[in-house]
């Protein structure tokens, strides 16, 4: 009676080890890190997340070559204020992108040694569910706009 239900139970994780084991399709897209005035501790990042394969995708994590730890933020407005709260994972159902932007789901990088400069590249990665890893490069700008090389003066 107890191998039996051994033996069931067995029968029932074959299924998610075979999951676990697809590689991960999560790819990122036009990253970018904020930059701030130098000696902010912190910035933000961002860039499409697509899940571009056939299982769901679970971000569980997120680290910086910069930044001490980095999370995963939300903004959400509460009485009116924009207010970031830390998000312990994300799923992608395949075929789904998701935007980390600017008043949305970012990366907080936190605790800065030096605060990057713009036309620096900034590595990022996110962890998965089931232990793998999806880095990029991310270029430093000031705004979302393309000003790579011509820097707009905001009044
Ligand atoms: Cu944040």
């Amino acid at each position: 009676m107890k191998r039996l239900f051994h033996a069931a139970l067995l029968l029932s994780l074959a299924p998610l080890l075979a999951v676990a084991a697809e590689p991960a399709a999560l790819t990122l897209e036009g990253a970018w890190v904020r930059a701030l005035p130098p000696g902010q501790p912190n910035t933000a990042a961002y860039f499409t997340a697509t899940n571009s394969g056939a299982v769901a995708v679970t971000i569980v994590g997120a680290s910086a070559a910069i930044a001490a730890s980095t999370e995963i933020h939300t903004t959400r407005e509460v009485d009116g204020l924009q207010r970031m709260e830390q998000v312990a994972q994300l799923q992608l159902a395949p075929g789904q992108s998701l935007p980390f932007a600017p008043g949305g789901t970012h990366l907080m990088l936190m605790g800065l040694a030096q605060m990057p400069a713009p036309g620096e590249q900034v590595q990022l990665c996110l962890e998965l569910a089931g232990g793998a890893q999806v880095c990029t490069l991310a270029e430093v700008k000031k705004s979302a706009g393309n000003g790579q090389s011509h820097e707009h003066h905001q009044h």
